[in-house]
């Protein structure tokens, strides 16, 4: 049928409907969105080198419809359902996130667009977890909880008529594309009505906080949705100023000249008054699940550069441990500055010594004359451009941190992990993408492109070849 939209259309459409339902919910989403675009701005106008190479990589205008989000779910059922919600919108999940590392009872990845054009258009993403029950001491209370999300349905029936309907055709026309996501929202919307008492929320929620805010409500709410910043620590400074007051320390790598990864910062935001289920009408408290937070994204690294991430990471955190209430934010900052030392500090060093994966382009109007004997001849003369590419995924550790913080406390810990990606991936009914593969090959091909077009193919190693 040549008559369906686009399922990059389908995502915009909803990212778009989601940013404004969560603004409405949360005002201080619009106070943050607000304040990043002016940090964005300030640092574009002050680095005009930094926006050439932007936009010269196609990245600028990503910037101000990037957001992500992140929802909680209850069932394997669940999770199945929502795989085939995003699929409609050419959302794939990729990475698996144990996050019984950090004594967290869930696991999860993250649905996102996958091929580059794509993510160039909207590189919208969901973290999405699931409970584990099944790691609660509590047998009795994990039972019961199963019973009551056992009742639950999350997606619309329309909605999943629809997402049937986009599986049989291929996709969906304009007029059901619309329909499917006013259907979709209405998952992720927040409810004020519990479908607990108040008495089993409570013993819910000294299981485990996480455990009350899944099985509690109607729907998996979506508990944030972070805009993307070219600069963190100025929009961490600028927080408290418009009144908001985020968590001790910016998860991640520390401030660099050339960004790694990602780095994340969160806040508390609100405290909602809920109704709880029961006789004479339930009776009114409240609950805290829904937070805000920024990140700012750096390169992707190899297997080598996040082995040396994880080295150096690891060691801080074995170093400094921040307290509950933040204690040692500041010594935890200089350890992990004075550990990241060893880490380059150059886009140009993280090439040569392939610790970051790169996006290769021929400049414009190079042409390709007598053959060269080195990649780095071609890079030296600038008829080859290396760009960095934007690391599009999450981080446990940091992940943990975000979970903690909004649970309650800026704590950090870390217990035993008991990763389990076969039976996550057997709820999803699919398997999870390996993320790093998606770099790697984004690299191969457009290395690939770039020596075809300036007649140096006899550069491709034999791996390069394959690819
Ligand atoms: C998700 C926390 C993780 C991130 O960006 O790493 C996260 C959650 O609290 O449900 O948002
Ligand atoms: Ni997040």
């Amino acid at each position: 049928m040549s008559n369906l939209v686009h399922s990059d259309t389908i995502r915009t459409l909803f990212s778009s409907a989601m940013s404004d339902m969560y603004r409405k919910e949360v005002p201080q989403y619009g106070t943050l969105i607000d304040l990043v675009r002016d940090v964005n701005e300030a640092v574009l106008a002050a680095d005009p080198a930094l926006k050439t190479r932007l936009e010269a990589a196609d990245e600028l205008e990503r910037l101000d419809v990037e957001r992500h989000g992140a929802i909680r779910l209850g069932t394997a059922e669940e999770l199945f359902n929502i795989r085939r919600m995003f699929a409609v919108m050419g959302m794939f999940p990729v990475g698996y996130y144990d996050l019984s590392v950090a004594g967290l009872p869930v696991h999860s990845t993250a649905f996102r667009p996958v091929d580059e054009a794509a993510l160039a258009r909207n590189p919208f993403r969901v973290f999405t977890s699931l409970i584990r029950l099944e790691l609660l001491e509590d047998r009795g209370l994990a039972e019961e909880a199963a019973g009551i999300l056992a009742k639950r349905k999350i997606v619309t029936d329309r909605a999943l008529e629809l997402i049937a309907t986009a599986e049989k055709n291929g996709g969906l026309t304009e007029e059901q594309a619309r329909e499917f996501v006013a259907e979709a929202l209405e998952t992720f919307r927040w409810h004020s009505e519990a479908t607990v008492s108040a008495n089993t929320y409570k013993r819910l929620h000294d299981a485990h906080r996480l455990i009350a805010d899944v099985v509690s409500f109607r729907g998996p709410h979506i508990n944030h949705l972070t805009p993307r910043t070219l600069d963190i620590d100025a929009v961490q400074k600028g927080m408290p100023e418009r009144g908001i007051a985020p968590k001790a320390i910016v998860e991640g790598p520390p401030r660099r000249k050339a960004d790694i990864l990602l780095r994340q910062t969160s806040f508390k935001a609100l405290e909602e008054e809920v109704n709880f289920a029961g006789e004479n009408g339930g009776n009114q408290g409240t609950h805290t699940a829904r937070f805000g937070e920024i990140e700012q994204r750096g390169i992707a690294l190899t297997p080598k550069g996040r082995a040396l991430y994880d080295e150096l990471l690891g060691k801080t955190r074995r170093a400094v441990a921040v307290g509950r209430k933040g204690e040692d934010a500041s010594s935890y900052e200089a350890e992990l500055e004075k550990q990241f030392e060893a880490f380059p500090d150059e886009f140009e060093t993280l090439r040569r010594e392939k610790l970051a994966y790169f996006r290769y382009r021929v400049a414009p109007g190079a042409r390709s004359d007598k053959q060269v004997s080195s990649l780095e001849d071609l890079l030296g003369s600038g008829a080859l451009i290396a760009d960095p590419q934007v690391y599009e995924d999450f981080l446990p550790v940091s992940a943990a941190g975000i979970f903690q913080s909004n649970l309650g406390s800026d704590a950090q810990s870390n217990y035993l992990e008991k990763a389990n990606q076969a039976a996550f991936e057997e709820a999803l009914g699919a398997q999870v993408i390996y993320e790093l593969d998606l770099y790697s090959k984004t690299e191969a091909d457009s290395l690939k492109a770039a020596l075809m077009s300036l007649g140096q193919t006899h550069l491709l190693t034999s791996v390069d070849k394959a690819a």
